[in-house]
């Protein structure tokens, strides 16, 4: 195969048939992802780092400032002074990162197999997370809001309880746990806690009070140990942007790997060789919008969601599944499964997911989903239905 070279022509020839077989984020039929459309200024930017390498800082000292930058504006923005983390890959990283180091400190003082307490609704990378680290899962249900049931989790503790983790920005339904108090007991049980807003991170800070009343979710609550945010889903970023931040910079020391060849002389992330591009597309993003241009954006995903929520309240044979607390929501019909419905939707173009718990077609609105979008969705929808 590779003695046979191509011209530049017939590549990018072939480039774009394969570009054709893919969906596109702007033909706005994309109802299931949780990523968008890389913002233009975004893409400058990416392109313009394109050939470092965070990995080995001291070759790029000024890309390597910018990524202390970012998560100094993430820490601000998660109401963290001095934090300490990396832009890695994107949830999954950020997940892991978190969890090995709770690990580690449970291993300085106990030698018993580590316990994660974790909700039922906790995303798929816990998962990869349990088996890798060789945890053990408590696994705490769902209240009759699909939200983790706090009261269960006390029962859940015992010595071996390496670490807690609660969601903000849930993947199935978006919901936000109740972060406020898992943060007390786990403080009051001296337990790592990880919130994971690798969604809600980069929308419920910026909610109007009508959506955000009190809430906290973040490091103002004192038992959060660490949290996962990532750019590359709201924050409008191209993949591959993850966060993850700890309010103590001795916890990513626990990370901290020997490289005495290298132009620094340790690492703290898991991957070696890693972009600079997603960080520079991440500072420009955040300097570029800040709060009020993120605001915008978080007001007209959350003003469509409650559009298509009044919208399917008033379809016949659709039930929504509970009220949104971010840009997704969730249905099902009393005369199609919702693996049908997925299936046929899919024959008029349309991407959506089938939640799990509960077993939901799951929509998410995401800034390249617009009005005329939806309009054109909820008719199909309505004939797939009762057409
Ligand atoms: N934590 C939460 C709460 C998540 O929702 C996700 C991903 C992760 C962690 C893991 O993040 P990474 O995928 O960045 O490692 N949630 C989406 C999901 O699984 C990811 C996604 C995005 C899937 C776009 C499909 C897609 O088209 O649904």
């Amino acid at each position: 195969m590779l003695d046979k070279r191509m011209t530049k022509e017939d590549i990018f020839e072939n480039l774009k048939k394969f570009q054709d077989m893919d969906m596109s984020y702007e033909s706005g039929r994309i109802l299931s992802s949780m990523c968008t459309k890389p913002d233009p200024i975004a893409m400058e930017a990416y392109k313009m780092f394109i050939e470092t390498n965070l990995g080995d800082p001291g070759l790029f000292p000024g890309t390597s400032l910018m990524e202390s930058e970012v998560i100094e504006m993430l820490g601000h923005l998660l109401h963290l002074e001095n934090a300490s983390g990396h832009l890695v890959t994107g949830g999954t990283e950020a997940n892991i990162m978190a969890m090995a180091v709770a690990k580690y400190l449970f291993q300085e003082k106990h030698e018993g197999v580590p316990e994660i307490i974790l909700p039922e609704s906790a995303h798929f990378s816990f998962k990869k997370i349990i088996s890798m680290l060789s945890l053990e899962a408590k696994v705490v249900p769902l209240d009759e809001n699909y939200k983790m049931d706090v009261s269960k989790i006390e029962d859940l503790i015992t010595e071996n309880t390496m670490a807690i983790v609660a969601i903000a920005g849930t993947t199935e339904l978006g919901l936000i746990d109740d972060i406020e108090k898992i943060s007390e007991i786990a403080y009051s049980h001296d337990i790592y806690l990880h919130i994971d807003a690798a969604f809600g991170g980069f929308v419920i800070p910026f909610l109007d009070d009508e959506h955000k009343g009190d809430l906290n979710f973040d490091f103002k609550c004192k038992g959060v140990s660490s949290m996962t945010i990532d750019p590359h889903k709201m924050g409008l970023a191209p993949v591959p942007a993850g966060g993850i931040l700890f309010r103590h910079a001795e916890h990513l020391e626990k990370l901290a790997v020997k490289t005495p060849y290298l132009s620094k002389n340790k690492q703290t992330t898991i991957v070696g060789t890693r972009t600079g591009a997603a960080t520079a597309a991440t500072w420009t993003l955040l300097n570029y919008y800040g709060m009020e241009g993120y605001r915008k954006i978080v007001k007209n995903a959350i003003e469509l969601t409650e559009y298509t929520y009044k919208k399917l309240n008033l379809m016949k044979n659709v039930t929504v599944t509970c009220k949104p607390e971010l840009n997704l929501i969730s249905f099902t019909s009393n005369n199609k499964s919702a693996d049908i419905l997925k299936q046929e939707l899919y024959d008029y173009g349309w991407r959506v997911s089938v939640a799990q718990r509960p077993h939901v077609v799951r929509l998410v609105l995401m800034p390249h989903v617009k009005k005329e979008h939806i309009d054109r969705f909820l008719t199909d929808l309505n004939e797939v239905l009762n057409g």
